[in-house]
Parts: structure tokens; C-alpha cells; sequence
């Protein structure tokens, strides 16, 4: 069969001696875990959250493995990081290879040949054939902050355009760009000026009626007469709503925001932290629309798990900063860069935009099959291995945050790593690795089926 996924992880690489198989062997979490879990509330900060308290030692492909033995099935990838999946072994031979030749030097002392590399292949993987540059970073809020700081220094502007539902970060302007309270912003203000919001396209919040073009119209009014075209800088949006619900908007709303910015001066970025590196079944997950932004935000999937970020788009755009004016003293290490080649070398090598675009065959059909027999079920939207349902009260629109947590919890009991998101709390999301097996894949829906039976 050529419409399945294959389920020999070995044609991908491997999973690093992990068996692809769910095996649990205690109640989760198991008692070493709890062991652990009670060490965590001694040891670490409360304001560090917890999903699931199973404490993994080991995981690959498709699969965790926990202290007690456990073998949970991954449908998060570390919040959409590992989409060549965990310990990857064309990334871990890399990282071993530099980290015993140097672990750092500082870019901005004495530089390497891989931070080269990753910003040639940024530039080679990024949407447009126009001339462009990169810089690298740590973490994705540090690339959305540094991508507003290029953008304000070529426009001369201030003012930062973000949406209803964004997520950007938890640093104080991208907390400012955020738009949900709580937990990310509750009592940590005041925050950044000069963010101003505009309203998203949400389809299954609004009449069907409203196209994407009329959302982008009823955006772009907002900003015209709240802020006013020659004051923004930038319009920041992320293609697919990540943490805001895997909010997809209508066909042709990112398209019409583009042209606007482009027509007023103002630097189009894309977020694509979650949505990039073939996780939405596409490199990028502006191609889909054919989108070409002018400056583009990656982390997550760009560097297997290893702390990594860049901001990357026209080269004059990112070249109008005066030297120096970039930087940090990590951003772009060199065994985080020696990843990164390792990840962008699987995504290409194995196709997995291919393999992101068969796991969305999979579970939209499944999905669509349970949103027949379970009412609570109002959506099921995505696109790729980005994938969710929105959970409601039966016959409306109206979140049901319970229920979502009910479901989620089932789903972990059975050895199922699931994550919620959403601004009301209500989205299931499912974000496998991209090297996942076929019949692990089945095998988790099956457990959603029956933890939607309850
Ligand atoms: N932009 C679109 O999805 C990170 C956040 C998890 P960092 N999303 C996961 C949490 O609760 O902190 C994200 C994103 C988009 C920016 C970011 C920020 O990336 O690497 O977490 O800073």
C-alpha cells in the first residue's frame, strides 16, 4: 500500500532501540514517578506547570518510555519539537560528533561553520527567491522579539499588529503579543506599549457566510482606524493558531493581510514556531496559500529537541540593523546548529511534509467518524500532523472545558500523551512526530475513541 504510513521506522531513521509498542505496567503515574513528581513540588517553582507527572528515560519514534517501565504513545512531540521524532539518529550523531569536537565559542566572538550552514538552509527552506538573511536565536519568544526589533528599526514604526487568540510567548513584549490571560500573563503586567490586537478569522466562531477575505477586511479596518497604516511596523500571525486552538483561518484571510502590509509599508511576519518544518504537511504552512512573508519566526521542529530559534527574511529587512545590533550570547550554538542539520536532513531526506500529509488522512477520517457518534465533538480542524477537535456542549458552539479535561485525562490514563489549547480551554490537539508508526497512530485514536465513551 502507498497511502499508508510505512511502519518500519527503520526506512526513517530509526527510534533509537525504543520498542514502538504501548506497554503499561503500573497505574499512571506509576510509583517512581510519583516519587519523582513529589521531589518536583519540593525542588522546582510552582509556577512551572505540569501535564502528565510520568517521568520519561527514554523515547523514540512513536513512543515514551517512563521510570516505571511505562510505554506511553507521543501525540504531543514535546509541544510539536520532535517531528523527526525524540533522539533522532541523524540528529544525535550529529550533536555527538560537535560536542566532542567544541560545545561554544559565542557566534559573536569566534565563529563556526554551522550556524552558517543552518542560516543557508533557512534561507534555502523559506518561502520566496528573494535575497535573504538569518539570525539565530534560543527559544521562539526570543525570535518573535527579535523579528519586532528588525522590523521597528527598518519601518522607523512602532507599533506591533498581533490577533485575537495569539500566542507568541512568555517574555514581557511577547506576553504583550499573547493574548490569553491566564496562565500567561496574570499578574506579570504592566507589559510591552504598542501592541494593539486585531480580530481573527475563526470559522467555526462566525457565520459560515464570512469569507476569509471579509475577516481580513474587518481586520485591517481595525488597525487603520485604532492605529493607523503608517504607524505599524509589523503585523505578527501565526498561519495555524497554535496554543490559541489550532484556529485555521478562512481561505484567502493570510493572503489579504500580506497584500495589505505589503501595500502600506508595513513587515509581514510569519510566526511559524509550531506550525513550520513539514509539521502542517508543507515545509512552512505559509506555502499553503502561497503565501510569501517578509520575515518568518522558527524553534520547535527546527532542531530535533535542541534549543534553537531563528528569524529569517529579506535580506535588506533584516540587514537595516546597524552591527552589533543582534545577538545573545548562546543564540545559535553550536551543538544546537550541528541538530538542526541533523533535523532538516531527515525532514528532507525522508519527506515527512509527505508523512505529516498521510497522518492528516488518518485522523481526519477518524476523527470525522467520531464527531458523528460523540455530539460533544463541534470541529475537527488542522492541517498535517496539526491536528484537533473542538469540544462543545451538545448542538452549540459553546466551549465545554470540562469535558475537554475529562478526555484528555482518559487519554493519559490509557497511556496516551494528548494536549489541550485553545483560548476557552475546549481544543484537543494532536501533534505526533511526523516518523510516527501506523499503527501506533491507530492505536491512540482507538484510545480517544474509547475516552470519548468514557
Ligand atoms: N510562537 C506560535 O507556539 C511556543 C508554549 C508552551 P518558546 N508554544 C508553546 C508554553 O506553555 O510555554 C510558541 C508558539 C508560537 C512562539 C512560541 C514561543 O516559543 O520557544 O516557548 O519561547
Amino acid at each position: 500500500m502507498t497511502d499508508t504510513l510505512h511502519p518500519d521506522l527503520e526506512t526513517l531513521g530509526g527510534a533509537g532501540g525504543v520498542e514502538q509498542r504501548r506497554v503499561l505496567v503500573t497505574d499512571l503515574p506509576g510509583p517512581l514517578s510519583q516519587a519523582l513528581h513529589a521531589r518536583k513540588t519540593a525542588a522546582v517553582a510552582a509556577g512551572i506547570g505540569t501535564t502528565l507527572p510520568v517521568y520519561v528515560t527514554k523515547a523514540g519514534g512513536g513512543i515514551l518510555v517512563d521510570v516505571d517501565g511505562n510505554q506511553l504513545i507521543d501525540f504531543g512531540s514535546g509541544i510539536a519539537v520532535v517531528n523527526v521524532g525524540n533522539a533522532a539518529p541523524e540528529v544525535v550523531s550529529r550533536v555527538q560528533d560537535q560536542v566532542a569536537q567544541f560545545t561554544h565559542t559565542c557566534f559573536m566572538v569566534t565563529p563556526y561553520e554551522g550556524y552558517v550552514e543552518v542560516c543557508e538552509a533557512l534561507n534555502r527552506l523559506t518561502p520566496g527567491d528573494h535575497d535573504k538573511r538569518s539570525a539565530l536565536f534560543n527559544s521562539g519568544a526570543e525570535a518573535v522579539e527579535n523579528a519586532v526589533k528588525i522590523a521597528r528599526r527598518y519601518t522607523g514604526r512602532d507599533a506591533v499588529v498581533v490577533f485575537d487568540h495569539a500566542y507568541h510567548g512568555r517574555t514581557n513584549l511577547t506576553m504583550a503579543m499573547t493574548a490569553k490571560n491566564m496562565p500567561y500573563k496574570d499578574g506579570f503586567g504592566p507589559f510591552a506599549g504598542e501592541v494593539y490586537r486585531a480580530p481573527m478569522s475563526y470559522p467555526f466562531h462566525e457565520p459560515a457566510s464570512i469569507k476569509g477575505t471579509e475577516a481580513a477586511m474587518r481586520a485591517i479596518s481595525v488597525i487603520e482606524k485604532q492605529v493607523g497604516a503608517d504607524r505599524v511596523a509589523c503585523v505578527v500571525i501565526e498561519p495555524i493558531q497554535g496554543e490559541g486552538g489550532f484556529v485555521v483561518p478562512a481561505e484567502g484571510f493570510l493572503p489579504a493581510i500580506a497584500e495589505w502590509c505589503t501595500a502600506n509599508g508595513v513587515v509581514f511576519i510569519a510566526d511559524e514556531i509550531q506550525t513550520g518544518f513539514a509539521r502542517t504537511g508543507d515545509m512552512f504552512a505559509v506555502n499553503h496559500e502561497g503565501v510569501v512573508p517578509d520575515l518568518m519566526t522558527t524553534a520547535k521542529g527546527i532542531a530535533g529537541g535542541l534549543p534553537l530559534a531563528a528569524v529569517t527574511g529579506r535580506a535588506e529587512i533584516m540587514d537595516s540593523v546597524h552591527g552589533g545590533g543582534l545577538g545573545g550570547t548562546y543564540g545559535g550554538n553550536p551543538v544546537a546548529c550541528a541538530a538542526a542539520l541533523g533535523a532538516i536532513a531527515t525532514i528532507e531526506q525522508h519527506d515527512l511534509a509527505a508523512r505529516a500529509r498521510l497522518i492528516e488522512n488518518i485522523m481526519v477520517a477518524r476523527l470525522t467518524e467520531l464527531q458523528a457518534r460523540f455530539p460533544q465533538i463541534g470541529e475537527v480542524r488542522g492541517r498535517g500532523a496539526m491536528i484537533a477537535v473542538e469540544i462543545v456542549k451538545p448542538g452549540t458552539t459553546d466551549p465545554d472545558a470540562a469535558e475537554t479535561s475529562r478526555v484528555s485525562a482518559a487519554c493519559h490514563q490509557a497511556g496516551l500523551v494528548t494536549l489541550t489549547c485553545g483560548t476557552y480551554g475546549n481544543v484537543l490537539r494532536f501533534l505526533p512526530p511526523l516518523v510516527i508508526g501506523e499503527d501506533l497512530l491507530r492505536e491512540g485514536l482507538d484510545i480517544l475513541e474509547g475516552a470519548f465513551a468514557g
